[in-house]
């Protein structure tokens, strides 16, 4: 197995790569969309995103699609530092939104996003992670809930307040929306919406070396902000797998937001996924609880006992990267960066251990 450090847009340093490759990582995956941009709560650039009902902030340039030149540039950036472009996680609601709403710009939205597919591809990474929903991640809360009253993140109760027009995965793609409400969407509508995006894009993927890896929900409920959910019980994985069979139809497997999860367990989903192959990568958090009242935690210090988790990925010949994907902040100067070094440095120990059998 891989180990991996997530980045988002505005810590895409060099500085950044080198602090991955001396806490023992191969590999990064690159957010591309600036969640932080004109956002009015989410201010905290030094830490995963949040914000209220306004969502994180401006969505990009619907009209300036990611450039190989570009990808090139970045992927040349980690190399010189030591480590490998792994995968970028999440599109950019300005380039998909009415892939997920069914909206007026649905084909030229799809053909754009094969087209940056085909970009990713010839750049040389291989993965592209994406979250198909509506509402998006919204609804947490944060506060002193993890241990040492470490900053974290969790949620506190359902929000059923209805989506303003323009914004869609919660980021607001055209701040000059008319007044109104988004319409809510039926569960069916939903997969209809993931089937036509899976049918249109996969062909390009295969075609291109590029795996589509599919996060489930964050935060994992049924309904959101009167829209449905996509992956929200471990079991709907599998209904997204066998919605095409395609080997670059794969998942961002969450261990957080699965545990999160009312249904089954993290264990058996870990199982039952990484037997059948389909694990692109794997995002390595802890958590305390489930919706709608979970709490991030240290990676040691919640509800999943993560070396069982690796034993199993290990079992099934998982070889993919492992990234912490979010974790408490640390009482220091650099929070972020002390948070992610020691999520890293547990991975690193319980892999010698279980890989290496020392
Ligand atoms: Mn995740």
């Amino acid at each position: 197995m891989k180990i991996g450090l997530g980045l988002y847009r505005h810590m895409l340093t060099r500085e950044n790569f080198r602090f991955a490759r001396q806490a023992s990582c191969t590999h990064i995956v690159a957010h591309l969309v600036d969640y932080f941009r004109q956002g009015h709560d989410n201010t905290d650039r030094e830490n995963q995103p949040t914000g209220g009902r306004q969502g994180w902030g401006r969505a990009g340039d619907p009209d300036k699609l990611w450039t190989v030149e570009e990808l090139v540039a970045i992927k040349a950036d980690m190399n010189a530092e030591g480590v490998e472009f792994a995968a970028i996680e999440n599109f950019d609601p300005a380039h998909w939104h009415d892939v997920l709403l069914d909206g007026p710009k649905k084909m030229l939205q799809l053909e754009n996003i094969k087209t940056l597919i085909r970009r990713v591809g010839q750049a040389g990474i291989p993965v592209m992670g994406y979250n198909f929903s509506i509402a998006g991640v919204a609804a947490r809360v944060k506060g002193p809930f993890a241990r040492g009253h470490a900053e974290s993140v969790g949620m506190d109760g359902e929000d059923d307040t209805p989506l303003p027009n323009g914004m869609a995965w919660n980021m607001v793609y055209d701040p000059h929306a008319p007044p109104g409400v988004v319409p809510s969407a039926t569960q069916a509508q939903l997969w209809q919406r993931l089937r036509d995006f899976l049918d249109a894009v996969l062909p390009v993927a295969e075609e291109a070396g590029v795996t589509l890896a599919a996060h489930p929900d964050d935060p994992p409920v049924p309904t959101l902000r009167r829209q449905p959910r996509l992956v929200y019980q471990p079991s709907l994985y599998q209904k997204l797998l066998d919605l095409n069979p395609s080997p670059r139809n794969a998942l961002e497997f969450c261990l957080g937001s699965i545990a999160e999860m009312t249904e089954g367990d993290v264990y058996a989903a870990t199982e039952r996924y990484s037997a059948q192959g389909k694990l692109a990568y794997v995002h390595f958090r802890n958590v305390r609880g489930k919706v709608p009242t979970y709490k991030e935690a240290f990676v040691d210090d919640g509800d999943i006992d993560m070396i069982r988790v690796l034993r199993i990925l290990k079992k099934n010949n998982y070889d993919g990267v492992l990234v912490p994907d979010h974790t408490p902040q640390m009482s220091c100067a650099a929070p972020w960066h002390a948070g992610m070094a020691y999520a890293l440095g547990y991975l690193r120990a319980a892999l010698q251990i279980i890989e290496e059998g020392r």
